[in-house]
């Protein structure tokens, strides 16, 4: 899906599609960790979209996770209804068409099951990466919800 676009253009514009006019923001400093884009954005860490990906079995699925919690690996297995390992950094982009630490919640070669922390539909906006180590974007949680066709879930650990 327009391989020939950057990253964030490619993020921008599966956004634009799913009719999401998400203006995507590009910091001088690190956003590649939930606590660095943070640190950049100047917003809280529970407000940070965490976009992590694994393998049920052989096929990929996303768990959006807030940037305060630790995500549940029991539990998306659980949802996803097949043991899930983490996939290495080559795998990841396989999948994504990303590198780890821009890996955004949509924009993928193909779509990728995905389910949502329940915890990020408590603020207004929530931050998520956008496609590189140093952009991201701000959608409100329940749009999220609706462009990445996610399921709201607890995922939390503990
Ligand atoms: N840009 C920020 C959010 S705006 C970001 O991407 N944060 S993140 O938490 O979604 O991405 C980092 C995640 O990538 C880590 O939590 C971890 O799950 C995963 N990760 C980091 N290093 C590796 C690695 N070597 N192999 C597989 N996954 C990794």
């Amino acid at each position: 899906m327009d391989q020939q676009l950057s990253p964030p253009d490619r993020v921008s514009a599966a956004l634009r599609r799913a009719g999401v006019s998400a203006r995507i923001e590009q910091f001088s400093t690190s956003t590649r960790t939930a606590q660095e884009a943070a640190d950049s954005i100047g917003t809280e860490v529970g407000q940070i979209v965490k976009s992590l990906l694994f393998l049920a079995g052989e096929k990929p699925v996303l768990a959006l996770v807030s940037g305060v919690n630790q995500l549940d690996v029991g539990r998306l297995a659980s949802l996803a209804g097949a043991p899930v390992r983490k996939p290495d950094a080559n795998a990841v982009r396989d999948a994504t068409g990303y590198a780890i630490g821009g890996v955004p919640p949509t924009g993928f070669p193909t779509p990728i099951r995905t389910f949502i922390d329940r915890d990020l539909l408590q603020y207004d906006v929530v931050w998520a990466a956008a496609g590189t180590p140093r952009h991201v974007f701000a959608i409100a949680p329940q749009e999220l919800a609706r462009v990445t066709a996610a399921t709201v879930v607890d995922l939390k650990r503990g």
